[in-house]
């Protein structure tokens, strides 16, 4: 487990802190105990779960040292947690009179005391982790209440009325603290710790991604493969319609005919692409035969007008495959940016955001990872014999027409010498995702031919690999079968989007499914 995904709790002992460590855990975090004043210090991200009775509280953690650590902490605006005691504690060390601003409820009122129950919030300031509260219910208990006055009025950023207005929550920079208990409040309650925990992240996003190919007729279907080889399943304009009604958060197109001829001869594409755009509000990505191309007649079309079409056409981010690859190789072989490569000359133009470079890489077991010069990754799986090691091998599309119409025709069974008319070069995903990130691109596509259309997950180890090694955003692609497949791979990884095809295509698992496991697991999404 990264550091990142740890976060410190301060139990002191006090009381049940088991539903803050469950629900810690259940949103993919590990923890770590403090221990020592020192622990406190060295917290990346510090729970403070007040239980027990305040002076109690109080009493051990000046023994301890605590208090004095707890003090160094917030006041040099570490990202800081306190629930329920954990609000009141942060309120009695930072004023220097404590008493009057922490009191009893006064139960005179009519308003029974201990306040036990759900009570909805007045949020007063923007306090971030407090974003999918709105108007619903969260869990208190408790018998005292901190009040707002002109000197906290600064940190409050939500009240409660019980009787009276009391303060339920504050924040302060990275500090934050509640009144109420966000690992009793349900979903909402989990969104809060959420919220803390994975700060002004991107929101997860899911991709529904569209194979296409023309037909006999010319016009383009979706296809669907296993390992690249392809066959039909319905039509591009009403499948990416019916995905976005269904919350898909991005549309990709990769028409996989394209490269057989120049893309702008490939009318078909570019209307999918303005049909499409007249009522899907998200953003397209269409990719496939991304290139320099001159025609039978001689003339010449550099990428940068074949891209230029399908921004035209509607397309919001263009995806290179096998042209990238050949200018990463031409980069990493002379070191230097030429700025003439496809993907370089459309960043330029249109920005980094608008290009998307597409990696098709096959895992290759190794024995030792010094075996290759390329960077190679301890496998969760063996390999057939044993291997422990792999390298991802980039790949390249190969004489696509013929290929694709040896499969369309006679409809030839997965030929793994061909491999969807793909061919091996010498670099590896890694190098690769880091030159082309030189180079310009604005995020990367990662695929695996091994997992494509297999549905038993995506390659955890390419994903970790890539995404950790660049710090444009990353797509995890191949290999979706099931829900939980999502939720790994963002809770494992540091993928930003994950893209599927099959699953969505064949009705197995609908976009909604995946979106709503991805919120109950606490992964916050577009709904
Ligand atoms: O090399 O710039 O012309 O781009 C070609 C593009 O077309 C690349 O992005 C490449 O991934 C894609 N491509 C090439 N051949 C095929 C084929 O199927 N014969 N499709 C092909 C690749 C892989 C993903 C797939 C995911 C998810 N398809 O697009 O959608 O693996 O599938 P799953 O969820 O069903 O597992 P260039």
């Amino acid at each position: 487990t990264s550091s990142d995904s740890v976060v410190t709790l301060l139990d002191y002992g006090a009381g049940n802190v088991r539903s803050v460590r469950n629900a810690i855990r259940h949103l993919g975090f590990g923890i770590k105990d403090v221990q020592t004043p020192e622990d406190i210090l060295n917290a990346n991200r510090l729970i403070f779960p007040g239980v027990g009775a305040f002076a109690a509280a109080m009493d051990v953690l000046n023994k301890t040292g605590m208090a004095e650590a707890l003090c160094a902490y917030i006041e040099k605006d570490r990202p800081f947690l306190g629930i329920c005691l954990g609000l009141q504690l942060l309120f009695q060390s930072s004023e220097e009179n404590g008493p009057g601003v922490v009191g009893r409820f006064d139960s005179s009122n009519g308003f029974r005391v201990p306040q036990i129950g759900w009570n909805a919030l007045q949020i007063t300031k923007d306090s971030e982790i407090l974003d999918d509260v709105g108007d619903h219910h969260v869990y208190f208990v408790h018998s005292y209440r901190a009040m707002p006055s002109d000197d906290n009025k600064e940190w409050v950023s939500s009240t409660c009325n019980y009787g009276d207005n009391f303060i339920a929550s504050v924040r302060r920079g990275n500090v934050h603290a509640v009144q109420f208990h966000p690992e009793k409040s349900g979903d909402v309650g989990l969104s809060v710790l959420r919220r803390f925990l994975h700060p002004k992240t991107n929101i997860p996003k899911v991709i529904a991604c569209l194979d296409v190919r023309a037909n006999d007729k010319g016009d383009l279907v979706v296809t669907k493969g296993d390992q690249y080889d392809v066959r039909n399943l319905g039509k591009p304009v009403e499948l990416a319609r019916q995905y976005y009604k269904e919350g898909a958060d991005e549309i990709s197109f990769l028409n996989i005919t394209g490269f057989r001829d120049f893309p702008l001869g490939d009318l078909p594409m570019l209307q999918v692409l303005r049909l499409t755009s007249e009522n899907v509000f998200v953003p397209l990505t269409v990719g496939g035969g991304i290139r320099d191309f001159t025609d039978a007649n001689g003339r010449h079309y550099s990428s940068l007008e074949v891209a230029s079409e399908y921004f035209r056409s509607g397309a919001d981010k263009i995806s290179i495959g096998s042209d990238a690859v050949y200018a990463a190789e031409d980069y990493l072989k002379t070191g230097v940016k030429t700025g003439k490569s496809s993907l370089e000359q459309i960043s330029r133009v249109y920005g980094n955001q608008a290009v998307v470079v597409s990696i098709d890489p096959r895992r290759v077991y190794i024995t030792h990872p010094n075996d290759v010069e390329f960077k190679a990754v301890r496998v969760t799986d063996l390999g057939p014999n044993g291997e422990e090691y792999a390298w991802y091998q980039c790949t390249v599309g190969i004489l696509c027409f013929i290929v694709t119409f040896l499969f369309v025709h006679t409809a030839t069974q997965s030929d793994k010498a061909v491999n969807g008319g793909r061919e091996g070069r010498p670099i590896g995903a890694y190098e690769l995702a880091k030159a082309v990130e030189d180079l310009g691109a604005g995020e990367i596509l990662l695929n695996c031919i091994d997992c494509d259309g297999q549905g038993k997950g995506f390659d955890m180890d390419l994903i970790k690999l890539i995404s950790d090694a660049v710090s444009i955003p990353v797509i995890a692609s191949s290999g979706a079968g099931a829900v939980e497949h999502f939720s790994d791979v963002f809770r494992k990884t540091n993928a930003s989007a994950a893209l599927a095809a099959g699953i969505f295509h064949r009705k197995e698992v609908p976009i909604q499914s995946v979106k709503e496991h991805l919120y109950k697991e606490g992964i916050e999404v577009r709904i």
